[in-house]
């Protein structure tokens, strides 16, 4: 099997190329990844001299070389993660999140159709569906729930699985999309909250919490989403959405008191700033169709997951420390300077 996964030098695409080359020695995974400030070539290091590995620089806008690879490479499984993956930089700067998420998107489908394909798999989130009001605890995301976006980030997101259903019923290309909550684990970009929260805990910065702290996110531990993924490409139905998610619900500021706490700083670093804005604010997925009809269950429990990426922070402060002392620095004082 030769699989194609666009931004893997990524959080959760690099933790699925580890996952998927452990899992399937006899596969054949090429990486195409464009390098943006979110993606690491470091990262993939360790995956760099398998003979069953490929790493190729190119942007999924870009149609020559991406028809190129795919001539070259005669795919059988697409697996797309690539994407501008932030909230707060959409809320900022919406347009390279329509162009990446919704062209690239289009982009890679043209050449699924020009080069012929087993399975193309969107890597979608539970963001599409908007957000839970705090007091229905007993509401959940399922794959009927109305698409109902609040951000640019989930609105190019939604734009792009109705393509993909669309790409399916008109050209009946054989499709899958996965819908996961919030991913935690080694390998975040430290703008997003758990690595941020370390990060700045570590060196005894103030910890940016927006708003009141209450909006609830529903965590997943990445490899648990790794497994969900290597699942519905083998055995989910054709044309079919699955949310993934473990029951997992927290609020922001339980998470940020967690992480002082497990690094013993006082949680007087916490600040409170102003809030983002739409901020969605509760996330909770219902996971029964891919469990189910897949078999598939969470099997890292939130309290050792976490206990395990923050070790992973601490074992490897110069992966994330190289990044928040370059570009990043520009970002953090653009985006929580006056805030
Ligand atoms: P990330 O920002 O860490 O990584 C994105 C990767 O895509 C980077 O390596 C980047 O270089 C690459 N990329 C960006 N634009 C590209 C382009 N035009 N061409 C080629 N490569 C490009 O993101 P992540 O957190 O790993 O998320 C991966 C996917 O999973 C995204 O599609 C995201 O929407 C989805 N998702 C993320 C979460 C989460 O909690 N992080 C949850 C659900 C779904
Ligand atoms: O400094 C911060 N302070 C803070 O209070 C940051 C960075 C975040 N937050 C809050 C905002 C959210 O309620 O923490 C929560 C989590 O924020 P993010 O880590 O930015 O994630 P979120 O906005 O929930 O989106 C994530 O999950 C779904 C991923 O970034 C998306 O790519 C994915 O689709």
């Amino acid at each position: 099997m030769n699989i194609l996964v666009t931004g893997g030098a990524g959080f959760i695409g690099s933790n699925f190329i580890f996952y998927m080359l452990d899992r399937h020695p006899d596969y054949r995974i090429v990486c195409l990844d464009k390098l943006t400030y979110a993606g690491n070539l470091s990262t993939l290091a360790p995956v760099m001299q398998n003979p069953s590995f490929r790493f190729v620089k190119a942007d999924i806008c870009d149609r020559e070389a991406v028809y190129a690879l795919f001539e070259e490479e005669r795919f059988d499984v697409v697996v797309n993660f690539a994407a501008e993956s932030h909230v707060d930089r959409s809320i900022e700067n919406p347009s390279i999140f329509l162009q990446t998420n919704i062209i690239g998107t289009s982009v890679l489908m043209d050449a699924c159709r020009k080069y012929g394909i087993g399975r193309f798999h969107q890597v979608s989130t539970d963001e599409v569906y908007g957000d839970l009001p705090l007091d229905r605890p007993d509401l959940f995301f399922t794959e009927e729930t109305p698409i109902h976006t609040s951000s640019p980030y989930s609105s190019s997101k939604a734009g792009a699985d109705l393509l993909v259903q669309a790409y399916h019923r008109t050209y009946k290309l054989p499709i899958t999309i996965s819908r996961c909550s919030n991913n935690y684990g080694p390998y975040q970009f430290p703008e997003k909250l758990i690595p941020l929260m370390i990060a700045n805990c570590l060196a005894d910065k103030p910890l940016p919490v927006y708003g009141q702290g209450l909006n609830v996110r529903d965590w997943l531990y990445v490899e648990d989403h790794c497994k969900a993924i290597d699942l519905v490409i083998h055995k989910g139905r054709e044309g079919e959405v699955y949310n993934i998610g473990g029951h997992n619900e927290m609020c922001n500021i339980d998470i940020v008191k967690l992480i002082c706490h497990e690094l013993g700083k006082p949680e007087s670093l916490i600040t409170y700033v102003t809030d983002r804005k739409g901020h969605d604010m509760r996330y909770a997925i219902d996971p029964t169709k891919i469990h189910n009809e897949l078999g598939w269950l969470p099997e890292t429990k939130f309290e050792n997951g976490i206990k395990e990426a923050i070790r992973w922070y601490l074992d490897n402060r110069p992966w994330w420390e190289e990044i928040v002392s370059g570009e990043y620095q520009n970002y953090y004082e653009r985006m929580y300077g006056k805030r």
